[in-house]
């Protein structure tokens, strides 16, 4: 008997030890820590304010007993939402720049870093995410899990006290980085959408957003007033259409009285749009600015068009857009992805950053890994997005970067924003992969601040989701150097972070190749792919172009000249072959496999050496991981341990299914001193096409 209570108290022992080490990931960045006291000193009432105190409250990691005055002012010295945070004050021009100066000042009492009166002001005044989720629950590129707000069923809209306390901590995870904005649906709209039953489920998530800074916004179709509307046209000219999307509207405000506004893909990969009916893409926006614009609703209206005619399709939408420059109404920004194909792993930027000049334009990135490994590759995107945001445009000059064309320093701009599609889904822990979580973080970080270095966001995630400590002092820097976790976790773990986005561009597409995947789920190789029925620019073969003499999409003057589209000198510089960053050698050039490149070698070799390059990678990614081991609980340890050899044997088929197709082509050897492929290509066409070929 007694033998059997001791067994008991024993195993209850290790049961609270295992349940008290294990973290299933739900809490992100915002652990719980043990909090000191503080008293708040602040005379404003408000829902915000309650969130803000709540949150001190949770997470004060300053000295113990501090007081901190909180004061809402009028100061022009900050913009919007902006704050200045002292150790003990935090000063802003509204609540909502409290409660981000709120978190600002934990974030840095848990990460170490020393606070001195500064000002913070966003860089984008709109910082959005755009969730690709359908009215039934599923969320296209989705790779965690269904939608958090739709759901399929026949109580597919009940508002459940779940559905709030979920919304709740989703609009505190954004508040947390100062994501200030969700489109809730697809961007490939359902008119669902629009009809009452879908509107109250978004006033009801609405009012849980609203507290936390966070507006809502809808994706809608353009056909709408003929779908759900029963108007036999959608004519964005008609008066009938006009008064349609009026009424739609104030019923939307009456409802959402903060309402964002609509966010737009229209006469795009077969979505309607006003080109139906004849009209432009101004005709299409204008008219839907101009209903929204009395509520102070915005429109996002996409720049994502090409159609399967015989223009490249990298230089369709500059085509597109350019001309109607200036025609826009100044409650419209165009939304348009980083680069000019389509989220690749690597792309130079989109040539419309900088060249709408009387047009305010934002960013689109992309946050799900649709072309990144999903939820199963590890790829911490800062080191993508900095690239971009810093690319210099040259369109007012030296130093005309993306970010600051699009964040209203060059061009005088009414709005500015910046959206990022979401990775969320009902996964437990929000993203799929414990390490996409770090891209919904840098979203809403860069976001906020464009000139974070990918360095300093990736310290702060690691510190913030797998920190052992409570820090004592917020005065006195906490020396993370030199203890064992910083050296033995923080270090190589960021290290390994900022290493992953170059190495799965070696293994999947070096060099600028890019949409060489197999079939529409844009996840393994399919170099091959090119079926007569499918149009042309939905095949790998039309983007990587390898025959014998060469492989690469020669964009200069001797092929499509997209290379036109760049500002000089960049425009010179990338048309040469020799200045070409080698990065993106073959988005713009057609080359000899017998090429010699910087380092002397041929582009054959080099091209062998960056895929092995790439499969190595993840192999040290690998040991990192398990010799981080000792210092993270066990569910997470083991499930990036096991992700990690998913991407390991998937970094393989990469390398060896374009090589040895590739090889088909230079005929030329796979140099003696790198490891033999593994797989047959005929296997590898067989295995990796079992996917849907519907492909883009
Ligand atoms: C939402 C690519 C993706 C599509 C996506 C589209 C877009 O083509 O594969 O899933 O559709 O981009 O951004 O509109």
């Amino acid at each position: 008997m007694n033998f059997l209570k001791q067994a008991i108290t024993l195993i209850s022992i290790v049961l609270f030890f295992i349940s008290s080490h294990s973290q299933n990931g739900h809490d992100l960045w915002l652990q719980n820590k043990n909090p000191k006291t503080v008293h708040v000193v602040t005379a404003k009432q408000s829902p915000t304010i309650d969130i803000v105190k709540n949150e001190l409250l949770k997470g004060w990691q300053g000295t113990e007993g501090s007081t901190l005055t909180l004061t809402i002012k009028k100061d022009r010295s900050l913009h919007r939402d902006g704050f200045k945070i002292t150790p003990t004050t935090i000063q802003a021009n509204t609540d909502l720049g409290i409660l981000y100066g709120v978190y600002e000042l934990l974030r840095r009492q848990q990460t170490g870093i020393y606070i001195n009166e500064n000002i913070n002001n966003p860089s984008y005044d709109r910082r959005v995410l755009n969730h690709w989720d359908n009215p039934n629950g599923s969320i296209e590129r989705g790779y965690a899990g269904k939608s958090l707000f739709w759901r399929y069923g026949k109580d597919s809209l009940a508002v459940t006290e779940s559905d709030r306390k979920l919304w709740q901590e989703y609009a505190r995870i954004n508040a947390s980085v100062g994501i200030n904005g969700s489109v809730l649906n697809n961007v490939n709209a359902s008119p669902m959408m629009l009809t009452a039953g879908y509107l109250e489920r978004v006033k009801a998530i609405a009012e849980v957003l609203r507290p936390y800074g966070v507006k809502t916004y809808i994706s809608i179709k353009f056909s709408s007033p003929s779908l759900i509307g029963g108007l036999s046209t959608s004519d964005p000219l008609d008066a009938d259409v006009i008064k349609w999307w009026n009424n739609k509207i104030k019923e939307i405000y009456k409802l959402i009285p903060d309402f964002g506004g609509f966010l737009v893909k229209a006469s795009s990969e077969g979505q309607p749009g006003p080109q139906d009916y004849g009209r432009t893409h101004a005709d299409g926006a204008n008219m839907l600015a101009d209903a929204l614009k009395p509520y102070n609703g915005i429109v996002m209206w996409r720049a994502f068009v090409y159609s399967a005619n015989d223009e490249d399709r990298a230089k369709q939408a500059y085509n597109e857009f350019v001309p109607l420059d200036g025609q826009f109404r100044d409650n419209v920004i165009i939304q348009v992805k980083n680069g000019p194909i389509d989220f690749q792993p690597r792309e130079p930027f989109s040539p419309l950053f900088g060249a709408l000049k009387k047009t305010a334009i934002m960013p689109e990135l992309q946050i799900t890994q649709e072309y990144l490994g999903h939820s199963i590759h590890l790829a911490y995107l800062a080191p993508m997005w900095k690239e971009f945001l810093d690319s210099d445009t040259y369109q007012e000059g030296k130093g005309s970067t993306v970010a600051k064309s699009t964040d209203g320093s060059l061009f005088n701009q009414k709005i500015s924003a910046i959206s990022g599609v979401a990775n969320t889904g009902l996964d437990t822990n929000w993203t799929g992969h414990t390490f996409a979580q770090s891209n919904w973080y840098t979203f809403g970080r860069l976001a906020w601040n464009h000139e974070l270095s990918s360095e300093q966001i990736a310290d702060e995630w690691v510190k913030l989701t797998f920190s052992p400590f409570d820090l004592a002092n917020s005065q006195t820097k906490p020396d993370f150097s030199k203890n064992d976790w910083s050296n033995n976790f923080l270090q190589p773990v960021k290290q390994m972070m900022l290493d992953s986005h170059e190495a799965v561009v070696d293994y999947m597409m070096p060099f600028g190749l890019h949409h060489i995947f197999s079939a529409n789920a844009h996840y393994g190789p399919g170099p091959w792919y090119g079926p007569e029925r499918v149009r042309k620019d939905w095949t790998s073969l039309y983007y990587h172009k390898a025959d014998s003499l060469g492989i690469g999409f020669d964009r200069t003057t001797t092929g499509s000249n997209a290379i036109i589209q760049y500002e000089e000198p960049l425009r010179s510089q990338l048309s040469n072959l020799e200045t070409c960053p080698e990065n993106l050698l073959l988005w713009f050039h057609h080359v000899p496999w017998d090429y010699k490149m910087k380092n002397g070698k041929t582009l054959w070799d080099n091209l062998a050496y960056r895929y092995d390059a790439g499969v190595k990678k993840v192999r040290e990614f690998q040991k990192i991981w398990d010799m981080a081991k000792p210092y993270v609980d066990s569910e997470r340890f083991y499930e990036v341990q096991s992700k990690l050899r998913n991407q390991n044997r998937n970094a393989q088929v990469w390398k060896d299914a374009c090589l040895l197709y590739f090889q088909e082509f230079s005929n030329m050897p796979i140099p003696y001193d790198l490891e033999r492929p593994m797989h047959d290509l005929e296997d590898l066409k067989i295995s990796t096409m079992k996917r849907p070929l519907d492909y883009k």
